[in-house]
């Protein structure tokens, strides 16, 4: 299903006034407003095959309809976001959940909507049909030598997969850890899956990266072998220069200075990416900025004055993406409002006035050092991230328009009220 150009050309037209009365109000006080924008413009995060369906929680799943019933239908779906909001220009796989079965296909399809294929997940949590030895008692770091071969070689063939879409990065996620006090000897654990992370980092080609997702409990409920950013950050130094730590918002404990590990990890060159998404108790998947958007701004604070203070590319230098996954929004109006909570938070973080806030610092100031990040995450933003969209041939307001076109009855149309995507 496409949105063609003049849908958003007439959307964009009737919200044009109210928008330019905004804009206008806003840009007035915003120093070097276009080199602002042409940042919010760049700035792309990648959607998670997964979350195009309505995941399902431990005891039920209620599907809206109409959701993709292939990896061509996920790509089209993603396609439909990056056409509305022009921010969402990559698609993150999760094997098996995606099977490619024609990479070259694939791809050409993903180029008609202005697509790439970002960062592969591999999966070595769940057990397979056809697969010979099972994770329940862990992968990589399983007393069994066979189990973990079969994990490491699992990692490499998600590896080819992306090196036939384009990819260069591989998502590792463990679920690998104990659920009671001495079922598992940490130590050798830890070593394990240092040992077999090795053995798949030897067959990472040389432009890619590799990602060490941490995440301090669930499934397991005593421990989890790569349970914190230091688990994380260990093996991704043993492993050399081709790895990297990934945060995803939901894996801490509650109440962690998430910022403040983003900010360390960044200053030691140990930062990969991100998992975007929101949450009050523990790994809730919920849409990102829904619970806690100051802490987005707080970490995008970091991030925006760390990675200019080390020289490094907004855009290219970190892996950007959403992973979400919830039981009662339509997938597409989730993404949307996602993708837009993240620009808000970044458009907020480049207002901050770094040499005044660094000043204060320096000063001990701190009323100031508060009212000037403030400032900034008190301004709405809004009529920025709007223009940066219409300034990318974008729409002004995408979920309206979403609304309006009534995309998702189109899709139930087109793809059956049944239709139930892969995933989670
Ligand atoms: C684990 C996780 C990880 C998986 C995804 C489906 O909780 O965050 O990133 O790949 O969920
Ligand atoms: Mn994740
Ligand atoms: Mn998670």
């Amino acid at each position: 299903m496409l949105i063609e150009k003049y849908a958003i050309q007439e959307h964009n037209n009737s919200a044009a006034t109210a928008h330019q009365r905004r804009f206008e109000q806003l840009a007035g006080q915003v120093p070097q407003v276009d080199s602002l924008l042409q940042k919010l413009v760049d700035f792309q995060i990648a959607i998670p095959s997964w979350a195009l369906g309505t995941g399902g929680t431990r005891f039920g799943r209620f599907s809206g309809g109409g959701e993709p019933r292939s990896l061509e239908e996920k790509i089209e779906d993603v396609g439909l976001l990056h056409t509305l909001n022009r921010s969402s220009d990559a698609v993150s796989l999760h094997i098996p959940w995606d099977i490619p079965t024609s990479a070259a296909s694939l791809k050409a399809l993903a180029a008609q909507f202005g697509l790439h294929f970002d960062a592969m997940n591999s999966n070595t949590f769940q057990d397979q049909p056809e697969q010979a030895h099972s994770y329940k008692f862990g992968s990589l770091q399983h007393t069994d030598k066979a189990v973990r071969k079969q994990a490491i070689e699992h990692n490499i063939e998600v590896i080819r997969y992306g090196q036939e879409l384009g990819s260069n990065v591989l998502s590792v996620w463990l679920a690998d850890g104990s659920s009671f006090p001495g079922q598992l000897n940490f130590r050798k654990a830890y070593q394990r899956t240092l040992e077999s992370l090795q053995e798949i980092y030897a067959a990472l080609p040389g432009d890619w990266k590799v990602f060490i997702e941490y995440k301090a409990f669930e499934p397991n409920f005593y421990s989890t072998t790569v349970g914190d950013w230091g688990q994380s950050y260990t093996l991704a130094t043993k492993l050399g220069s081709k790895a990297y730590t990934l945060v995803d918002l939901g894996h801490h404990l509650p109440n962690a200075n998430i910022e403040q590990i983003v900010a360390l990890l960044l200053n030691e060159g140990k930062l990969g990416g991100f998992h975007f998404n929101d949450s009050k108790y523990g790994d809730d998947d919920l849409t990102t900025g829904s619970i806690n958007p100051y802490q987005l701004f707080l970490i995008f604070n970091e991030l925006v004055e760390g990675m200019d203070a080390r020289g490094m590319n907004h855009v290219s230098d970190l892996g950007w993406m959403i992973d979400a996954s919830h039981n009662v929004k339509d997938p597409l109006e989730d993404l949307l409002q996602a993708v837009e909570a993240i620009k808000i938070a970044y458009a907020q973080a480049l207002l901050v006035n770094t040499k005044a806030l660094q000043e204060a610092q320096e000063q001990n100031d701190v009323t100031m050092a508060q009212e000037i990040l403030q400032q900034a995450y008190r301004t709405d933003v809004r009529p920025l991230v709007a223009e940066a969209r219409l300034r990318a041939g974008g729409a002004l307001q995408p979920l309206h328009l979403f609304r309006s076109l009534k995309v998702r009855d189109r899709l139930v149309k087109e793809r059956g009220a049944g239709a139930v995507a892969t995933g989670l």
